[in-house]
Protein backbone atom coordinates (compact mmCIF):
# COMPACT_ATOMS: atom_id res chain seq x y z
CA UNK A 1 0.00 0.00 0.00
CA UNK A 2 1.43 3.32 -0.43
CA UNK A 3 2.83 4.57 2.62
CA UNK A 4 1.17 7.61 2.93
CA UNK A 5 -2.28 6.31 2.27
CA UNK A 6 -1.74 3.96 5.11
CA UNK A 7 -1.09 7.29 7.32
CA UNK A 8 -3.93 9.15 6.17
CA UNK A 9 -6.50 6.10 6.80
CA UNK A 10 -5.14 5.60 10.13
CA UNK A 11 -5.76 9.55 10.74
CA UNK A 12 -9.27 9.37 9.69
CA UNK A 13 -10.16 6.07 11.19
CA UNK A 14 -8.71 7.66 14.55
CA UNK A 15 -10.41 10.93 13.91
CA UNK A 16 -13.69 9.37 12.65
CA UNK A 17 -14.43 6.81 15.09
CA UNK A 18 -13.55 9.66 18.03
CA UNK A 19 -16.57 11.80 15.91
CA UNK A 20 -18.83 8.53 15.96
CA UNK A 21 -17.99 7.99 20.00
CA UNK A 22 -18.94 12.12 20.40
CA UNK A 23 -21.96 11.59 18.33
CA UNK A 24 -23.53 9.22 21.61
CA UNK A 25 -22.86 12.11 24.41
CA UNK A 26 -24.43 15.53 22.48
CA UNK A 27 -23.96 17.35 26.23
CA UNK A 28 -20.53 17.04 26.03
CA UNK A 29 -20.44 18.87 22.63
CA UNK A 30 -20.14 22.54 22.80
CA UNK A 31 -21.12 24.27 19.38
CA UNK A 32 -19.73 27.78 19.09
CA UNK A 33 -20.62 30.30 15.56
CA UNK A 34 -18.32 31.37 13.51
CA UNK A 35 -20.12 33.41 10.64
CA UNK A 36 -23.86 33.48 9.82
CA UNK A 37 -25.19 29.70 9.66
CA UNK A 38 -21.60 28.44 10.57
CA UNK A 39 -20.97 26.31 13.52
CA UNK A 40 -18.02 24.77 14.86
CA UNK A 41 -17.69 22.54 17.77
CA UNK A 42 -15.27 21.03 19.97
CA UNK A 43 -15.33 18.12 17.92
CA UNK A 44 -14.38 19.21 15.09
CA UNK A 45 -10.93 20.78 16.85
CA UNK A 46 -10.73 17.79 18.80
CA UNK A 47 -10.83 15.75 15.35
CA UNK A 48 -8.05 17.57 13.87
CA UNK A 49 -5.92 17.19 16.85
CA UNK A 50 -5.93 13.45 16.18
CA UNK A 51 -5.45 13.94 12.54
CA UNK A 52 -2.60 16.28 12.77
CA UNK A 53 -0.61 13.76 15.57
CA UNK A 54 -0.70 10.64 13.35
CA UNK A 55 0.57 12.94 10.24
CA UNK A 56 3.52 14.89 12.30
CA UNK A 57 4.58 10.94 13.77
CA UNK A 58 5.22 10.00 10.39
CA UNK A 59 5.72 13.17 8.35
CA UNK A 60 6.68 15.64 11.12
CA UNK A 61 8.38 18.08 7.96
CA UNK A 62 4.98 17.84 5.86
CA UNK A 63 2.75 20.97 5.34
CA UNK A 64 -0.71 20.77 6.49
CA UNK A 65 -3.53 22.46 5.91
CA UNK A 66 -7.02 22.24 7.56
CA UNK A 67 -10.15 24.22 7.91
CA UNK A 68 -9.87 24.89 12.10
CA UNK A 69 -5.89 25.61 12.03
CA UNK A 70 -5.15 27.23 8.76
CA UNK A 71 -1.64 26.66 7.63
CA UNK A 72 0.95 24.50 9.44
CA UNK A 73 4.17 25.08 7.43
CA UNK A 74 6.59 22.15 7.11
CA UNK A 75 10.15 22.40 6.32
CA UNK A 76 8.49 20.90 2.64
CA UNK A 77 6.57 23.00 1.64
CA UNK A 78 5.96 20.91 -1.65
CA UNK A 79 3.73 18.23 0.50
CA UNK A 80 0.62 19.28 1.54
CA UNK A 81 -2.19 17.49 3.59
CA UNK A 82 -5.31 19.08 3.11
CA UNK A 83 -7.83 17.91 5.77
CA UNK A 84 -11.40 18.67 6.90
CA UNK A 85 -11.45 16.67 10.15
CA UNK A 86 -15.67 16.98 10.14
CA UNK A 87 -17.07 17.51 6.83
CA UNK A 88 -20.63 18.06 7.65
CA UNK A 89 -20.97 19.79 11.12
CA UNK A 90 -24.63 21.38 10.69
CA UNK A 91 -25.61 17.62 10.71
CA UNK A 92 -23.32 16.50 13.58
CA UNK A 93 -24.97 19.09 15.65
CA UNK A 94 -28.50 18.38 14.59
CA UNK A 95 -28.07 14.73 15.23
CA UNK A 96 -28.38 14.11 11.63
CA UNK A 97 -25.89 10.88 11.09
CA UNK A 98 -24.75 12.50 7.79
CA UNK A 99 -20.55 13.65 7.88
CA UNK A 100 -17.11 12.90 7.34
CA UNK A 101 -13.34 13.14 7.83
CA UNK A 102 -11.96 14.14 4.35
CA UNK A 103 -7.99 14.25 4.15
CA UNK A 104 -6.03 14.53 0.86
CA UNK A 105 -2.46 14.67 0.14
CA UNK A 106 -0.87 17.24 -2.40
CA UNK A 107 2.47 16.52 -3.45
CA UNK A 108 3.68 19.95 -6.20
CA UNK A 109 0.02 20.94 -6.17
CA UNK A 110 -1.43 18.19 -7.46
CA UNK A 111 -3.91 15.45 -5.58
CA UNK A 112 -2.14 11.73 -5.06
CA UNK A 113 -3.39 10.37 -1.86
CA UNK A 114 -7.11 10.57 -0.79
CA UNK A 115 -9.50 9.01 1.72
CA UNK A 116 -12.99 9.78 3.11
CA UNK A 117 -14.51 8.52 5.72
CA UNK A 118 -17.97 8.17 7.05
CA UNK A 119 -18.18 6.93 10.82
CA UNK A 120 -21.56 6.21 11.07
CA UNK A 121 -21.95 3.83 8.57
CA UNK A 122 -18.09 2.32 8.79
CA UNK A 123 -17.51 3.47 4.73
CA UNK A 124 -13.93 4.43 3.96
CA UNK A 125 -13.55 5.66 0.49
CA UNK A 126 -10.11 5.95 -0.64
CA UNK A 127 -7.94 6.79 -3.78
CA UNK A 128 -4.29 7.01 -5.46
CA UNK A 129 -3.54 8.65 -8.49
CA UNK A 130 -3.37 6.31 -11.24
CA UNK A 131 -4.78 3.32 -9.04
CA UNK A 132 -8.55 3.75 -9.17
CA UNK A 133 -10.82 4.53 -5.78
CA UNK A 134 -12.17 1.75 -3.79
CA UNK A 135 -15.32 1.67 -0.57
CA UNK A 136 -13.70 -0.36 1.55
CA UNK A 137 -11.68 -2.50 -0.33
CA UNK A 138 -14.04 -2.73 -3.20
CA UNK A 139 -13.43 -0.84 -6.60
CA UNK A 140 -15.58 2.06 -7.70
CA UNK A 141 -16.46 3.07 -11.12
CA UNK A 142 -19.69 4.83 -10.23
CA UNK A 143 -19.03 7.96 -12.22
CA UNK A 144 -20.48 6.60 -15.33
CA UNK A 145 -24.15 8.75 -16.05
CA UNK A 146 -25.10 8.92 -19.84
CA UNK A 147 -26.97 12.32 -19.42
CA UNK A 148 -28.93 14.33 -17.26
CA UNK A 149 -32.04 13.55 -18.14
CA UNK A 150 -33.49 11.42 -15.24
CA UNK A 151 -30.16 11.91 -13.35
CA UNK A 152 -30.36 12.40 -9.48
CA UNK A 153 -28.21 15.41 -8.91
CA UNK A 154 -26.51 16.95 -5.40
CA UNK A 155 -25.68 19.90 -4.52
CA UNK A 156 -25.74 22.48 -1.81
CA UNK A 157 -27.16 26.14 -1.05
CA UNK A 158 -25.39 28.99 -0.71
CA UNK A 159 -26.01 29.50 2.76
CA UNK A 160 -22.98 31.93 3.22
CA UNK A 161 -23.36 33.57 0.23
CA UNK A 162 -27.20 34.61 -0.03
CA UNK A 163 -26.14 37.12 -2.54
CA UNK A 164 -26.39 33.99 -5.32
CA UNK A 165 -29.69 32.56 -3.97
CA UNK A 166 -31.57 33.72 -7.14
CA UNK A 167 -29.39 32.80 -9.74
CA UNK A 168 -28.65 29.27 -8.01
CA UNK A 169 -32.49 28.58 -7.66
CA UNK A 170 -32.74 29.43 -11.50
CA UNK A 171 -29.87 27.08 -12.18
CA UNK A 172 -31.89 24.01 -10.20
CA UNK A 173 -35.13 24.85 -12.01
CA UNK A 174 -34.02 24.78 -15.32
CA UNK A 175 -32.21 21.99 -14.23
CA UNK A 176 -35.53 20.56 -12.72
CA UNK A 177 -36.90 20.44 -16.21
CA UNK A 178 -34.37 17.42 -17.08
CA UNK A 179 -33.15 15.44 -14.28
CA UNK A 180 -35.19 13.34 -12.18
CA UNK A 181 -34.28 14.55 -8.50
CA UNK A 182 -32.17 16.48 -6.41
CA UNK A 183 -30.35 15.55 -2.76
CA UNK A 184 -28.73 17.77 -0.52
CA UNK A 185 -26.69 16.04 2.13
CA UNK A 186 -24.48 18.54 3.86
CA UNK A 187 -21.64 16.91 3.21
CA UNK A 188 -19.65 18.10 0.21
CA UNK A 189 -16.83 15.46 0.64
CA UNK A 190 -19.75 12.31 0.52
CA UNK A 191 -21.41 13.91 -1.93
CA UNK A 192 -18.60 13.47 -4.10
CA UNK A 193 -17.52 10.03 -2.68
CA UNK A 194 -21.31 9.49 -3.71
CA UNK A 195 -21.05 10.43 -7.20
CA UNK A 196 -17.78 8.19 -7.41
CA UNK A 197 -19.75 5.39 -5.89
CA UNK A 198 -23.16 5.78 -8.04
CA UNK A 199 -25.28 6.92 -5.37
CA UNK A 200 -25.90 10.13 -7.08
CA UNK A 201 -24.89 10.82 -10.76
CA UNK A 202 -23.68 14.31 -10.16
CA UNK A 203 -22.93 16.45 -7.85
CA UNK A 204 -22.46 20.73 -7.97
CA UNK A 205 -22.04 23.71 -5.20
CA UNK A 206 -21.24 27.27 -5.03
CA UNK A 207 -18.19 28.58 -3.13
CA UNK A 208 -16.57 25.15 -1.62
CA UNK A 209 -13.23 25.56 0.05
CA UNK A 210 -9.99 23.51 -0.96
CA UNK A 211 -10.35 20.85 2.37
CA UNK A 212 -14.66 20.74 1.49
CA UNK A 213 -13.64 19.01 -2.06
CA UNK A 214 -9.79 17.83 -2.38
CA UNK A 215 -10.22 14.58 -1.05
CA UNK A 216 -13.35 13.17 -3.11
CA UNK A 217 -12.46 15.21 -6.18
CA UNK A 218 -9.48 12.21 -6.36
CA UNK A 219 -11.89 9.56 -5.62
CA UNK A 220 -14.45 10.48 -7.93
CA UNK A 221 -11.80 11.59 -11.05
CA UNK A 222 -10.38 7.44 -10.21
CA UNK A 223 -14.17 6.13 -10.47
CA UNK A 224 -14.48 8.03 -14.14
CA UNK A 225 -15.87 11.47 -13.07
CA UNK A 226 -14.30 14.84 -13.96
CA UNK A 227 -14.17 18.41 -12.40
CA UNK A 228 -14.73 22.01 -13.34
CA UNK A 229 -15.94 25.12 -12.29
CA UNK A 230 -19.33 26.38 -13.96
CA UNK A 231 -17.92 27.64 -17.35
CA UNK A 232 -15.52 24.23 -17.85
CA UNK A 233 -12.54 25.59 -16.58
CA UNK A 234 -10.22 24.32 -14.38
CA UNK A 235 -10.53 27.26 -11.94
CA UNK A 236 -12.66 25.91 -8.82
CA UNK A 237 -9.54 25.72 -6.39
CA UNK A 238 -9.85 29.51 -6.39
CA UNK A 239 -13.43 29.99 -7.06
CA UNK A 240 -14.85 26.92 -5.16
CA UNK A 241 -17.38 26.32 -7.60
CA UNK A 242 -17.37 22.79 -8.90
CA UNK A 243 -19.67 20.68 -11.02
CA UNK A 244 -18.48 16.42 -10.86
CA UNK A 245 -20.13 14.09 -12.73
CA UNK A 246 -19.13 11.21 -15.84
CA UNK A 247 -17.87 13.90 -18.45
CA UNK A 248 -21.05 13.49 -20.74
CA UNK A 249 -23.35 14.77 -17.25
CA UNK A 250 -20.62 17.27 -16.41
CA UNK A 251 -21.30 18.79 -19.96
CA UNK A 252 -25.24 18.67 -19.61
CA UNK A 253 -25.22 20.37 -16.71
CA UNK A 254 -22.75 23.08 -18.27
CA UNK A 255 -24.75 23.86 -20.76
CA UNK A 256 -27.99 24.42 -18.26
CA UNK A 257 -25.54 26.43 -16.43
CA UNK A 258 -24.54 28.80 -19.21
CA UNK A 259 -27.87 30.56 -19.88
CA UNK A 260 -28.18 31.40 -15.84
CA UNK A 261 -24.69 31.98 -14.56
CA UNK A 262 -24.40 35.69 -13.31
CA UNK A 263 -20.89 37.36 -14.00
CA UNK A 264 -19.75 36.67 -10.83
CA UNK A 265 -20.39 32.84 -11.31
CA UNK A 266 -18.17 32.92 -14.09
CA UNK A 267 -15.23 33.27 -12.79
P1 LIG B 1 -18.33 21.85 7.08
O1 LIG B 1 -19.34 21.08 7.83
O2 LIG B 1 -16.97 21.25 7.09
O3 LIG B 1 -18.29 23.30 7.44
C1 LIG B 1 -20.79 22.37 1.55
O4 LIG B 1 -22.20 22.40 1.73
C2 LIG B 1 -20.02 22.46 2.81
O5 LIG B 1 -20.36 23.62 3.51
C3 LIG B 1 -20.32 21.33 3.74
O6 LIG B 1 -19.54 20.25 3.37
C4 LIG B 1 -20.04 21.93 5.10
O7 LIG B 1 -18.72 21.74 5.54
C5 LIG B 1 -20.17 23.41 4.91
N1 LIG B 1 -21.25 24.01 5.67
C6 LIG B 1 -21.05 24.96 6.61
N2 LIG B 1 -22.21 25.41 7.09
C7 LIG B 1 -23.19 24.76 6.42
C8 LIG B 1 -24.63 24.83 6.47
N3 LIG B 1 -25.29 25.67 7.29
N4 LIG B 1 -25.32 24.02 5.68
C9 LIG B 1 -24.66 23.19 4.86
N5 LIG B 1 -23.32 23.09 4.76
C10 LIG B 1 -22.59 23.87 5.53
CA1 LIG C 1 -16.97 24.36 8.99
CA1 LIG D 1 -16.39 21.06 4.91
CA1 LIG E 1 -15.36 20.99 8.60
Amino acid sequence: MHPMLNIAIRAARKAGNHIAKSYETPDNVQITQKGTNDFVTNVDRESEHLIIEVIRKSYPDHTIITEESGELLGKEDEIQWVIDPLDGTTNFTKRFPHFAVSIAVRIKGRTEVAVVYDPMRNELFSAVRGQGSQLNGYRLRGADARELDGAIVATGFPFKQKQHSVVFMNIMSKMFESCADFRRTGSAALDLCYVAAGRVDAYYEIGLKPWDFLGGELIMREAGGIMTDFVGNHNYLASGNIVAGSPRIVKDILSVMREELSEALKR
